[in-house]
């Protein structure tokens, strides 16, 4: 875990070196001392003002460092829910290096681990486990439907959602326990099974939510279009051509692509990665035959196989299921009148025919795959799916306990059980290696 105590920590939060404005933090107890000592403005730092001054260091030749504005923000009124200071210098990164070396010179002020920004925030209760990593998904983020999720879960959707299905577990534990503590008097107990509809509810919405993780996983890592066939077929153009761009090879001879070649594509304010591929064929060298290894191990791995067949060319080996999701492409039409039936679409890369209807097909499987989430909330992460699998497996427990007649004791032990699974999201209850691992994921300064 980070070393934490009452340390105030320092770190630049912007790229070193990326011009314009870059900003130094500091939080902890002494944040404000230590700035006081090297800032000379007009008026004192008042909470929340932003004061225009210069920095000043004896050490720093002539005195004068740089102009800078400096905001005070204070605890627990932060970001960290500390005493916190943001320096706003010119972004060069001299500038910022030399500021944050003047710092660290101060009393108690170390650098700041990677994440520990964050993670101060989580411990002071400014921010619960869900939106700190949405906050890591934000940054990482390369299209609108992955940014709109992020947003979404720092929001709190999940958050909230968490929070409604651990009160309906709440309000059963307190029927059962308060009935626990009065069991030796003379009072009849609410039936267990009056418990088992919420329950069930619970594991309802919680299928629900694992459902989504499968369109979730698409937003971090995007889809995965191969684009496969037998060699000369015109894969190369076609990626080219979706791509805009030449970006792979295409010549006359067979064989030309030996490895894969990815590249990525917005669709619908998705991201698509594209891949070319080696043509499959029976290989004519250990070159070749690494290469349709690899165009194999894409068509496992894809979401949709983007199968191209040409008039000139002979597709030699069969390639893919009927259950692998699939669109035919029949490619040089403009070779001659030739259209074998039961292609999806007809295509000349040479000269563009077709080419709008296979976007458009590519554009409805993206769009088909939306998963709208339950109350928004779509899971993207594999530490929430493996919460939630849990979680689903222990509410099963739970309603096994009630329907096979156990005692009030045994049904609330499971539920406690339950809420302690479900509080690993927020980070009620994850265990301190995992913490460590999620925040140490995170870049300096954040
Ligand atoms: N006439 C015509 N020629 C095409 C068309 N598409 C591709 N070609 C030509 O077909 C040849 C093979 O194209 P590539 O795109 O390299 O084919 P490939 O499937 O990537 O081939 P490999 O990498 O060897 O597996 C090149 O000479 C292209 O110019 C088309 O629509 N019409
Ligand atoms: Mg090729």
């Amino acid at each position: 875990m980070f070393p934490f105590n009452d340390d105030t920590i320092a770190a630049i939060s912007t790229p070193p070196g990326t011009g314009g404005l870059a900003v130094v933090r500091l939080s902890g107890p002494e944040a404000l001392d230590t700035i006081s000592k090297l800032f000379s403005a007009p008026e004192k730092l008042t909470p929340r003002y932003a004061s225009y001054g210069k920095l000043i260091h004896p050490d720093l030749g002539e005195g004068e460092f740089d102009d800078c504005v400096v905001t005070f923000f204070k605890g627990p009124n932060s970001a960290t829910g500390e005493d916190l200071v943001e320096i706003s210098v010119h972004g060069g990164s001299y500038v910022q290096q030399k500021l944050l070396e003047v710092l660290l010179l101060a009393p108690g002020v170390r650098i700041a681990s990677a994440g520990e920004f964050t993670f101060r925030a989580f411990l002071r209760g400014r921010i619960d486990l869900s939106r700190a990593e949405a906050v890591v998904d934000l940054i990482h983020a390369r299209d609108a439907a992955a940014h709109k999720n992020a947003r979404q879960q720092l929001q709190g959707g999940l958050l909230n959602l968490v929070g409604l299905m651990s009160d309906d577990l709440i309000k059963i534990l307190t029927i059962l326990e308060a009935e626990l503590d009065f069991s030796d008097q003379e009072i009849a107990f609410t039936p267990t099974e009056t418990h088992l509809e919420t329950i069930r509810d619970l594991k309802t919405t919680t299928s629900a939510l694992l459902e989504t993780y499968f369109y979730g996983s698409r937003l971090e890592e995007g889809f995965r279009f191969p684009l496969v066939g037998a060699p000369n077929s015109g894969k190369s153009s076609l990626f080219n051509m979706l791509l805009g761009q030449d970006r792979a090879i295409v010549t006359a001879q067979p064989g030309t692509t030996r490895d894969t070649i990815e590249k990525t594509i917005i669709i619908a304010g998705h991201s698509v990665v594209l891949v070319d591929t080696a043509g499959l064929r029976e290989a004519q060298g250990e070159a070749e035959l690494s290469g349709i290894d690899r165009s194999k191990e894409e068509i496992e791995k894809a979401d949709l196989v983007i199968l191209v067949h040409s008039l000139d060319t002979e597709d030699l080996i069969p390639v893919i299921s009927e259950n692998t999701p699939h669109v035919i492409v029949y490619n040089k039409i403009d070779l001659g009148p030739r259209r074998p039936k039961n292609k999806d679409i007809y295509l000349s890369c040479k000269t563009g025919e077709g080419l709008t209807e296979l976007k458009e097909l590519l554009y409805s499987h993206v769009i088909n795959s939306i998963n709208a989430g339950v109350a928004g909330v779509i899971l993207n992460n594999e530490r929430h799916r493996n919460v939630f699998d849990r979680f689903g497996v222990q509410l099963s427990a739970c309603l096994l306990a009630v329907e096979d007649g156990y005692g009030p004791e045994y049904v609330a032990s499971d539920i406690r059980q339950a809420l302690d699974i479900l509080g690993e999201i927020t980070g009620k209850t994850t265990p301190e290696d995992i913490l460590n691992n999620i925040f140490s994921g995170f870049c300096v300064g954040k």
